[in-house]
């Protein structure tokens, strides 16, 4: 219960309000004083550490102010708000990026080196918010740093996991290995607040029984159910160029009662404390699964356990405004990203009957105008579906109102067609499998107003193939595109300071920064061979950060005016690292047979890459394994003069990706065409001036109609042309092109790491010759040397490169996250900026 202060308490508070000012001065007071206050430490026991841990607590005062005048501009307004919920985000590190947004970066480097100390040394001492797998979290980042820029009402909810992806180690031997990633180390986290006071309680199991109102209405009632409190901490989200802060909470389980004191008075002090370790688990580990499902128990609780939380602060908050729950659509709008939030449909429709005592079809009109749910996959396996059993078991209360819901919706959809019972079977929620499983995609449509898709060619398989019967329905209005975007303000202001200063200079201001079409303005400096010398410049350096880091961490050395051919995300067979490896194996083999003449003619290259495999993805593990392992043979091979080097970089995540993306040439987005929903890397690759090696798929094929086609290598088989290939491979057997038979031969003649090691990459082959090549490495494979071959002659002519160069980055306006936050809050959310003072 707030307490309301009479009005000369409350102008006493005011006047002590004093905003944190930027100046020199004022910061190196700030930092002396958490040093000593906070983190507890004094000139003589100092380090980077502490040193760190006292300016982020600086910085983190200074958000505050900014995020309590948003919460109150926001309280005040009471406008409509958008939460988007979301089971990752990737945020990686805070500090920089903050300090850019209260632009206070320059004032902050002098503070610290007055005070004997190095900005940048500093920066590496923090650890990377690493709550997401891959791209999927990773923009739920972008969305957030652009709603916040924008000055929308939104909050992004999610889960506060204690161990984040974790830490990928190559061992000696060049394979995989896994190490927790326990990144709220014992120092604390200065970029979260907990809020103690902010805890709800969430269950499980039980059953449900039927109980009498106080209306005298009968009313199902979910009983007997093992409880945990969820916990609230707050993650203050900077906006660039604006005096708001954005926020995402992130709930923690706790137990319900620390103790079981009747145990530990018995003496039973393990039993006493199992509660809690039961409690505090939910939310211990973020499943490593990119694009894959794998349907445990735990993940359905950490699915039920968020969003139940979610729900309950949105409505708690909601109330708080004395509106009626007719109006709950008018004043929140709910952003489903991905599946993985779906039980919230189930959820509110439960609050709405059970408890709120709403008539079925009032609760059902009021859920289907909150909900909106984005697709971001298409791949069968990724797609969650989750067995009857086991929802009747956790949440046998949802699993009631899941059947139901799937009743209505096939009474009304038989209306419509009638006798087609297959196509009844197709669209229903349950699926007749043995045993039944929940179809959440589904489920995620029938219960949101709007679906999208995230590019232009997944949108439109979602309508073609996925929800194609769903279509028939409702009609296409509900199914909509929104392409991707990425922050501007992450990916190259901040990763590229180069860059970013010679753009500013050449554009005369920062406007680019919030509005970057105008990068387009670009377009008339690319044949200026002046303004191409100065771009290309901050390339090579860009490179050479890149290849000191290679030689500190990895000891290899790398040419910087060597080709940087870059293919850095998750390890997946979709994503077809295994042909790119197959393809830098095949030009290692014709390196060998050139002349010293024809040598001399080559661009030398350097083959990077990067990427996580899912912990149990066996045959993704064995490509990261064939990798190490022509890395190995490749840069010990004194007889080819360093015209190739093939280096994979560990632990690939946000801060190191801040270094490799302004340093790449070229970078692949190669995926079989029609499986990489969009992408987001191709993106910021591009945005840095990167050229890209790409397929027809995904957000590839937009960029190359913003940046012109001459401006990208495509290649390989289109979209619609896969199933037949699939199907023929699959019946007929799959045509190994003759330069992969090549490849393919040397690896089994034990050309790399002898013939032990062959044995273990058959399987690997296998995939390709007896499995049927469903990704169609052997199909593509001409294309993509070829593809290989343009790329060659056109890094020799270093003019033509440089401008294509300039036109990639000029081009990509239309791909940053402030317009695709927009798109959002326009055609879905029906959202709009608050005024701040
Ligand atoms: C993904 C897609 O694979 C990726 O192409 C897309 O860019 C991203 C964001 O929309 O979403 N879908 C998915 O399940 N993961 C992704 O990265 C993990």
């Amino acid at each position: 219960k707030h307490i309301k202060l009479p009005a000369p308490a409350l102008n006493e508070w005011k006047s002590h309000l004093e905003p944190k000012k930027n100046d020199i001065e004022s910061i190196k007071k700030d930092i002396v004083q958490q040093t000593l206050e906070t983190v507890c430490r004094n000139p003589y026991n100092l380090d980077n550490l502490a040193v760190y841990q006292a300016t982020a607590h600086t910085v983190r005062d200074r958000l505050l102010q900014d995020w309590n005048l948003t919460q109150e501009a926001i309280h005040d307004q009471n406008p409509k708000r958008c939460y988007y919920l979301s089971m990752e985000f990737l945020i990686g590190r805070a500090l920089d990026n903050a300090l850019y947004c209260l632009q206070a970066k320059d004032n902050y480097k002098q503070s610290v080196k007055d005070l004997g100390f190095n900005l940048e040394d500093l920066l590496e001492q923090e650890r990377d918010a690493a709550l997401g797998n891959g791209g999927l979290g990773r923009l739920a980042a972008c969305y957030m740093d652009a709603a916040a820029t924008l000055d929308y009402p939104t909050w992004g909810y999610g889960l506060r996991y204690q161990y984040g992806i974790f830490k990928q180690i190559i061992n000696s031997e060049g394979y995989q290995t896994e190490m927790p990633d326990y990144w709220l180390n014992s120092n604390g986290n200065p970029w979260e607040f907990p809020r103690s006071d902010i805890k709800y309680e969430v269950q499980f199991y039980g059953y449900v029984a039927t109980k009498v109102n106080e209306k005298g209405e009968s009313r199902m009632s979910w009983e007997g159910a093992d409880r945990v409190q969820a916990m609230a901490y707050d993650v203050p989200i900077p906006g660039f160029g604006t005096k708001g802060c954005g926020n995402i909470r992130l709930w923690s389980s706790k137990p319900l009662k620390t103790f079981d004191f009747a145990s530990f008075n018995d003496g039973d002090y393990e039993r006493s404390v199992a509660d809690q370790t039961k409690a505090e688990n939910l939310t211990s580990v973020l499943y490593p699964n990119d694009n894959h499902n794998v349907g445990k128990e735990l993940r359905l609780k950490q699915e039920y356990f968020f969003v139940s939380a979610s729900l309950q602060d949105i409505i708690h908050r909601f109330k708080h405004t004395n509106s009626a729950w007719k109006d709950f659509p008018d004043k929140v709008a709910v952003q489903l990203n991905d599946t993985h939030p779906t039980l919230a449909i189930p959820e509110l429709q439960r609050i709405l009957i059970d408890i709120e005592g709403l008539e079925w079809d009032d609760a059902w009109d009021i859920v289907t105008r909150v909900f909106a749910f984005t697709n971001h996959t298409v791949l069968p396996e990724a797609l969650e579906c989750w067995s009857v059993p086991m929802m009747e078991k956790i949440l046998p209360r949802h699993m009631q109102i899941v059947y139901d819901i799937n009743l209505f919706f096939l009474q009304k959809f038989e209306k419509v067609f009638q006798n087609d019972r297959d196509m009844l079977n197709r669209v229903s929620i349950i699926e007749e499998s043995n045993p039944q499983q929940v179809r959440m995609a589904y489920l995620a449509v029938v219960g949101s107003h709007t679906v999208n898709g995230v590019a232009a060619l997944h949108s439109e398989l979602i309508k073609t193939e996925l929800f194609s019967e769903f279509i028939k329905y409702y009609g296409p209005d509900k199914f909509i595109n929104i392409t991707n975007g990425i922050t501007p303000r992450r990916w190259l202001y901040q990763a590229n300071p180069m860059l970013r200063n010679l753009i500013t200079e050449t554009l005369g201001s920062e406007k680019w920064v919030t509005h970057l079409d105008e990068l387009k303005v670009l377009k008339k400096h690319a044949e200026d061979t002046a303004f191409q010398k100065k771009w290309m410049n901050v390339k090579l350096q860009n490179k050479i950060r890149l290849a000191d880091w290679i030689k500190r961490n990895l000891d290899i050395t790398v040419d910087p005016h060597a080709l940087f051919d870059i293919q850095v995300k998750r390890i997946h067979e979709y994503k077809r690292q295994f042909m790119n490896i197959l393809s830098v194996i095949y030009r290692y083999k014709n390196i060998q047979l050139l002349s010293e003449q024809e040598r001399k003619d080559l661009v030398p290259r350097v083959v990077i890459f990067g990427g996580k495999s899912a912990p149990g993805y066996y045959v993704a593990k064995m490509v990261i394994k064939l990798i190490t392992t022509v890395a190995q043979v490749v840069n010990n091979d004194d007889s080819i003069n360093d015209l190739l080097k093939v280096v994979y970089i560990p632990d690939y995540n946000v801060s190191l990706a801040e270094i490799i993306v302004p340093a790449s040439d070229l970078s692949q987005h190669i995926s079989t065409a029609g499986t990489e929903a969009s992408g987001t890397s191709n993106m910021k690759f591009v945005l840095n001036g990167g050229l890209i090696l790409g397929t027809v798929d995904g957000a590839n094929i937009e960029i190359r109609d913003e940046i012109g086609a001459e401006n990208i290598f495509m290649f390989g088989t289109l979209s619609d042309q896969v199933a037949d290939i699939r199907h023929r491979q699959k019946y007929h057997g799959v045509p190994i092109d003759p330069n992969l038979q090549v490849v393919l031969h040397a690896i089994q003649s034990g050309e790399f790491g002898g013939f032990e090691t062959a044995s273990v990459f058959g399987p690997l082959i296998n995939t390709l010759t007896y499995g049927g090549d469903y990704y169609l490495i052997s199909a593509d494979f001409e294309q993509y040397l070829d593809a290989h071959d343009r790329v060659d002659a056109l890094f020799k002519d270093t003019t033509t490169w440089a401008q294509k160069s300039i036109l990639c980055t000029a081009g990509m306006g239309f791909f940053s996250s402030d317009r695709a936050t927009r798109e959002y809050a326009d055609k879905i959310w029906n959202l709009k900026p608050i005024t701040l003072k």
